[in-house]
């Protein structure tokens, strides 16, 4: 039987939304309350749409980023609907100007919409047409910098859920304070639920080293970006004196950087963010890198498509779950038993309810 022809990709549609949060969420380096959101729509010559998602953290960041996906329209019109040597186009198209920052976003949520389509072109989940199949992938939920009684509250609400693990943001005046946050968390949710802590780069290492000498008698599953994202000698710095596992990765830009902290064994463990990576095509080779040497990896946000991407991911460990962005969303990620319901249908998980969308469009 011949496969199906691959159709050619016709054109990009581009919007801005800003999702409110239904609470602040706190951390050591700022405080987020709404989600400036890049909505990007592949458009394939037989009419199949992707959807990809760009979050740009401030609203500053939203119309250039939203413009820069407009000004790749051009690049990507009329070739093949295949990704990967898509990214590789783009990637040689920006070689002088470098894939970071706005233009590996914009990058980014091009190719989330590009295998999106693709994998509806054949029908498939987005995690069965890279080759996988669906298996159970944990989510932890998300509790911000809010104090000994708000983490513990919060804590107790994922815990209530079946959530199996949490992560709180930390970085408080004194060590004392970081302790008695974890634990408060820990009496709200008893010794079978991990708890995470993320100290979003505000140490330096030597103070990240003395705070994780407090921590380590806590039995916390890992301490997160200590000290900055780029520092990876600081952060090994680090991960070699605790006992606690250090998790990084939020903040690296594609695999070269993923791969230049693994060789400097930044981080214990590691969470690329679908975007920043690189989107799918980025994440698998995340993906393989962390495979060859061993590493647990887990997700940062796109939690629909991490959830998918983890079902591809030799050494899946947690998802981190959010429901920041499910207003917008035809079909938020379930968690049932403290498991995310992978759904078998075509596509990355990500398609736009369009009321929600007409009514945050910025
Ligand atoms: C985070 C997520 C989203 C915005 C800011 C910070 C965070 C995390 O570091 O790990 O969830
Ligand atoms: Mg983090």
């Amino acid at each position: 039987m011949a496969a199906p022809s691959t159709p050619t990709i016709g054109g990009l549609r581009v919007r801005t939304v800003l999702v409110p949060l239904p609470e602040p969420h706190r951390t050591a380096s700022g405080v987020i309350t709404q989600s400036p959101l890049v909505l990007v729509d592949a458009v394939a010559d037989d009419g199949t749409t992707g959807h990809g998602i760009a979050f740009t953290y401030t609203p500053a960041a939203l119309r250039p980023t939203a413009e820069f996906v407009r000004n790749c329209e051009p690049l990507v019109q009329g070739e093949p609907l295949a990704p990967a040597q898509i990214e590789q186009n783009l990637a040689k198209r920006f070689r002088l100007l470098g894939t970071q920052g706005l233009v590996g976003m914009a990058l980014a949520a091009i190719d989330m919409a590009l295998w999106d389509a693709l994998a509806r072109v054949h029908g498939l989940p987005l995690h069965r047409l890279l080759g996988g199949a669906a298996k159970p992938v944990r989510p932890y939920g998300a509790v911000g910098y809010d104090g000994e009684a708000g983490s513990a509250k919060a804590a107790e609400h994922w815990a209530k859920l079946g959530f199996r693990g949490v992560k709180a943001k930390i970085g408080y005046e004194t060590v004392a304070g970081d302790v008695a946050v974890v634990r408060a968390m820990r009496a709200a949710v008893g010794p079978d639920v991990a708890i995470m802590v993320d100290y979003n780069q505000s140490l330096l290492p030597a103070q990240a080293i003395e705070r994780l000498r407090a921590l380590d008698g806590e039995g916390l599953a890992w301490v997160e970006e200590p000290t900055l994202a780029q520092d990876h000698a600081g952060h090994a710095l680090v991960a070699r004196e605790a006992r606690t596992p250090i998790q990084a990765g939020e903040n690296w830009w594609g695999a070269h950087e993923l791969q230049q902290a693994l060789d400097a064994r930044a981080s214990d463990y590691i969470m690329p963010d679908a975007m920043k990576i690189g989107g799918v095509t980025g994440w698998m080779r995340a993906a393989a890198l962390a495979h060859a040497r061993g590493v647990p990896m887990s997700s940062h946000l796109w939690p629909e498509l991490s959830a998918r991407l983890l079902c591809c991911t030799p050494t899946a460990h947690w998802l981190e779950h959010t429901d920041w962005w499910s207003p917008i969303l035809a079909q938020p990620l379930r968690v049932e038993d403290g498991v995310a319901v992978v759904e078998d249908t075509a596509g990355s998980g990500v398609a736009w309810n369009e009321e929600a969308v007409a009514r945050c469009t910025a």
